[in-house]
């Protein structure tokens, strides 16, 4: 199908490119689930991996966040364990915790075990983006996949974590599993990144969010090559790239280098300090997620800090520094929408 012709008019697409836009863009990570009363309401009596693998709740939860706020781009429903559940992989996501694994990945069979992603794995995938494709018109679609790395660690770790220790562990201590590891991930997040532009995505997000825990070296070493074959399979698809990760102040320079067109900064760093570090490539973010709570006033003055700081950058497109927090109030992301939308360039 041929892409929407206001596609070429998108601020989303255009700041991305780096090209001039009429107005700075803005989504939200976490737009779709968690926090809209119509997607509580949608999936009660629903698991998440089962919503995800339905073609309409899929494409009615990613629309609603799009119709409510109106933002410039939707991002595709889905979890980054999807993929390993679709390939076979034993692993729930449940409700107040997140994805748990039933049997951790640990040794070299482990590895060998988890079958390489094809199209046949992912149906209801193809299925759901050209819905969604059909129905979002002119505001693209970022389709996206988990990162290597925060990938490994929930395979490794079997659940959350907050040291990852066990994955870092296998890192340092088994460098022949850990590589066969990464490159299993990383080859299964291209290929479901395929599926996504084969069907119709407009760009693409690549998750590191727990990149963080690394330091320079050891991302350069262990991480950075893995994450730049997925960024590098999804450039040659001509899709624009976004790599984000938390807490990675020190990381943004090299996950730039990774292969990405726009490097997202999380609301640590001030995006004064990350846009030199990114060099000639696009940002995204990086309001503190939790200034929602505060009052509006107070909120957008310091939404207008992070746009006159964007214009440093290649391109700018708007977002929250992490995932909007549950408890958030979605009048008051209608207001930042709309705040961003008619700030004055
Ligand atoms: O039952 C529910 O509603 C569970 C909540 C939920 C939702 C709505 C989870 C569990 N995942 C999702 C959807 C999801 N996950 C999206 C869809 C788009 C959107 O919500 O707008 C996306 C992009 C993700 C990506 C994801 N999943 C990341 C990377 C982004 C980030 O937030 O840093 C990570 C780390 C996950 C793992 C995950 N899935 C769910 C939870 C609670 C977690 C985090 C657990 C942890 O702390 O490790």
């Amino acid at each position: 199908m041929a892409p929407h012709p206001d596609l070429a008019q998108s601020a989303f697409l255009q700041a991305v490119r780096g090209e001039p836009v009429s107005h700075t863009p803005v989504w939200f990570m976490r737009q779709a689930g968690r926090s809209l009363p119509e997607y509580l309401r949608l999936r009660e009596g629903v698991g998440m991996l089962e919503s995800c693998m339905r073609p309409d709740m899929v494409v009615e939860i990613t629309m609603q966040p799009v119709r409510r706020y109106g933002v410039d781009a939707a991002i595709f429903f889905s979890d980054i364990v999807l993929p390993l559940k679709a390939v076979g992989v034993d692993l729930d996501i449940k409700p107040g915790v997140g994805p748990v694994v039933a049997q951790p990945v640990r040794t070299l069979a482990d590895v060998e075990a988890i079958p390489d992603l094809t199209p046949d794995h992912v149906p209801f995938i193809t299925e759901a983006v050209r819905g969604l494709v059909g129905e979002l018109g002119g505001t693209p679609l970022i389709g996206f996949a988990g990162a290597p790395f925060t990938v490994a660690s929930y395979l490794v770790e079997g659940g959350p974590s907050k040291d990852h220790a066990r994955t870092k562990a296998m890192m340092f201590g088994a460098p022949d599993v850990w590589d066969a590891l990464m490159r299993k991930i990383a080859g299964i997040a291209a290929a479901y990144l395929e599926v996504q532009v084969a069907a119709g995505a407009s760009a693409v997000q690549l998750f590191d969010s727990w990149a963080g825990a690394l330091t320079p070296g050891d991302y350069r070493a262990s991480v950075m090559p893995h994450s730049a074959r997925v960024l590098a399979a999804a450039g040659e698809l001509g899709v624009p790239r976004i790599h984000f990760g938390v807490g990675t102040s020190n990381l943004l320079g090299l996950m730039g280098e990774a292969g990405a067109d726009v490097v997202g900064v999380d609301w640590r760093t001030p995006l004064a300090t990350a846009v030199p570090q990114v060099g000639d490539r696009a940002v995204q973010g990086n309001l503190d997620p939790t200034l929602v709570f505060a009052p509006t006033e107070v909120m957008t003055a310091r939404a207008a800090e992070v746009i006159e700081a964007g214009r440093a950058a290649r391109g700018h497109v708007f977002n929250l520094g992490h995932g909007v927090i549950p408890a958030t109030d979605p009048d008051q992301l209608a207001r930042l929408t709309e705040f961003v939308q008619t700030y004055p360039l």
